[in-house]
């Protein structure tokens, strides 16, 4: 929390800004005007959202580029903050990812891997370093970013699924560490997501196969950043835990109505 002309700014950093849900959250927060923290590994992409937000919405960006995996990188970009960054009061983990869609049997140990240092250890370097400073400070909002796939399992989910449920138990159980040095922790846990580079992404870029939104109409990066902007607006007293939320075309994991856009 920064005070300018004796009004409070307050700070939000968002990992995995540089494009979906992260992006979204990042600009949503910006217009808020929150001073915003945001990273992600394509220093081109940081680049043109802190331009773009700096210039539309007059707040402060800092851009931390860094491999979110690896924890001497994450370290120096956090350690290394100037003290005007120091008071974090919204942590939004949501730098994550999905790699390949197979049965146990065949899956890739490489894709295992890479969700697992992403989404489970990723999410814990950061959090190490960013909490120790909101119990200093005695307040904060931790806002992990899970997925209905932290809820139930689907076919060839496994592991991106097993990531998500431990991205609950983690939400659960920082919550419990954390709630009487007055932070506040919760997730938001979202179905398919349009506008972001997920399935791109799960699908080695492969365009015709990631085009898994084309009969039915999903959610939006930005549906899902006003309902982590929503937590974080919320009364002092009050801690919102889980929000799931799906596209009304979408009733689980495993029910999707693939008639068509509606
Ligand atoms: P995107 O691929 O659009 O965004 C992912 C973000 O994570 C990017 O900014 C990317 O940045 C960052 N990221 C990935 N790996 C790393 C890394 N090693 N180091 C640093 N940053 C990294 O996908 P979404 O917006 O959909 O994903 C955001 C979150 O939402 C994820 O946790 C995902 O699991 C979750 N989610 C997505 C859903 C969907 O259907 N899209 C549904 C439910 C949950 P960069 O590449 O620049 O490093
Ligand atoms: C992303 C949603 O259903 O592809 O977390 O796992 S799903």
């Amino acid at each position: 929390m920064k005070v300018k002309k004796n009004v409070v700014v307050k700070t939000a950093l968002v990992t995995g800004a540089t494009s979906g849900i992260g992006k979204a959250t990042a600009t949503l927060f910006a217009k808020h005007g929150y001073n915003v923290i945001i990273t992600g590994r394509r220093k081109e992409k940081l680049k043109e959202l802190s331009t773009y937000l700096t210039k539309k919405y007059g707040v402060e960006i800092l851009e931390l580029c860094f491999d979110i995996r690896n924890n001497d990188e994450v370290t120096k970009a956090i350690r290394g903050l100037k003290k005007s960054w120091l008071n974090i009061d919204v942590l939004v983990n949501n730098a994550g990812l999905a790699r390949g869609l197979h049965p146990i049997h065949e899956g890739r140990l490489d894709d295992w891997e890479t969700m697992i240092d992403t989404n489970i250890k990723g999410l814990l370097y950061i959090t190490r370093l960013v909490s120790p400073m909101m119990v200093a400070a005695g307040k904060g909002h931790i806002i992990n970013v899970c997925s209905t796939a932290g809820h139930e399992t689907y076919p060839n989910g496994n592991v991106y699924s097993a990531t998500k449920f431990a991205v609950d138990a983690l939400t659960r159980s920082m919550r419990v560490d954390l709630y009487k040095h007055g932070i506040k922790v919760g997730q938001v846990s979202p179905g398919h997501v349009e506008e972001t580079e997920f399935a791109l992404v799960r699908f080695d870029k492969d365009v015709q196969k990631s085009k898994i939104y084309e009969d039915f109409t999903p959610l939006k990066a930005k549906d899902v950043a006003e309902v982590i902007y929503y937590m974080a607006s919320r009364p002092k007293h009050v801690n919102i835990q889980d929000i799931l939320l799906m596209s009304s075309q979408q009733a689980g994991s495993n029910f999707i109505d693939r008639s068509g856009r509606k």
